[in-house]
């Protein structure tokens, strides 16, 4: 891709935060966005309100763009009927407007809590792999197993490529010690969801969503092989963030597994 001929992107959950991070830096890279959330984005009145559920709405926000970053959904636990509607019928709807629209290319938001209950590797250095069994930790990273396995099938099926991206924790800055391992910075994610975009050949390749933290217990070679390097570490934040939150403490889950607190969290 060149940035003189735009690739026309439909960004789903364009409202949200990592929703606001993409549509700053997106354009950049030489993407046009067309934007749907089930609230309005704010500043851009020309965005799609609908909810993932409205099948008209989907399919006039789907048709004749070159594929779709799918961020739109609940982001956390919540009861399972909620996650039923949003991310689980959403996003089998949201494939299929995809499939009826002849779009061949999905960046799928998918999260670390699809893998949640994944303990920290014992030895010291080594990294879990994006193909370590889903051990969903919530109703809502069952949500995000589905997620990827839709995006499985339709890979398979019908031909539409999807990149799952398992992200970390997408913030400005990291917000726990935690967060010195699994941090995503926004412009790390902004050059993963290009890299996503412009890889050929993905078929459905998962990968984690961080950025290059010195911290790090997540294989990012998947990520690598698309052609995602990270640039930013979350370990210049570790002083302060130390200093205010204290050492971590190894044995409780927040740094047992993956998942962190979502293990013990309850909707
Ligand atoms: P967010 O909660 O800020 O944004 C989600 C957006 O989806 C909201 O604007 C909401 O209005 C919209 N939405 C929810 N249900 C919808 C529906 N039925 N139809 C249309 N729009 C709907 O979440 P955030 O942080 O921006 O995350 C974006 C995606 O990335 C989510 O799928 C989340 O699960 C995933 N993710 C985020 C992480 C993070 O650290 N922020 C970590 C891992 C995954
Ligand atoms: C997620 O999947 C959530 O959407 C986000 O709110 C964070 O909690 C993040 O994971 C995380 O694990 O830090």
């Amino acid at each position: 891709m060149t940035v003189s001929t735009p690739r026309h992107v439909l960004l789903t959950g364009a409202a949200g935060g990592i929703g606001a991070f993409l549509r700053e830096r997106l354009p950049a890279y030489g993407y046009a966005l067309r934007l749907f959330d089930i609230v309005p984005v704010p500043g851009d009145p020309d965005a799609i309100a609908a909810d993932l559920l409205d099948d008209t709405a989907l399919r006039a926000a789907v048709r004749g763009v070159d594929a779709v970053v799918h961020l739109a959904g609940i982001s956390q636990e919540a009861p399972f009927e909620d996650l039923l509607r949003s991310n689980i019928e959403g996003t089998y709807r949201l494939y299929e407007a995809a499939r009826a629209e002849g779009v061949r290319r999905i960046v799928l938001a998918s999260s670390n809590h699809a893998v949640g209950f994944t303990p920290r590797p014992a030895v010291p250095g080594a990294a879990v792999a994006t193909t370590t069994p889903l051990r969903p930790d919530t109703f809502y990273g069952l949500s995000k197993c589905f997620g990827e396995n839709v995006a499985s099938l339709y890979a398979d099926k019908y031909g539409i490529e999807t990149v799952s991206l398992r992200i970390g924790s997408c913030y400005p800055c990291p917000r726990t010690v935690r967060m010195l391992a699994t941090w995503l910075s926004p412009a790390d994610c902004a050059r993963l969801v290009h890299a996503a975009l412009t890889a050929e050949e993905v078929h459905h390749t998962v990968v984690y969503g961080i950025s290059a933290n010195a911290r790090a217990w997540w294989d990012l070679s998947a990520g690598a092989i698309l052609g995602y390097i990270p640039q930013d570490d979350a370990e210049v934040f570790a002083g302060q963030l130390i200093a205010e939150l204290g050492e971590p403490q190894l044995e409780d889950p927040e740094h047992t597994h993956i998942g962190g607190a979502f293990l013990t969290t309850e909707p």
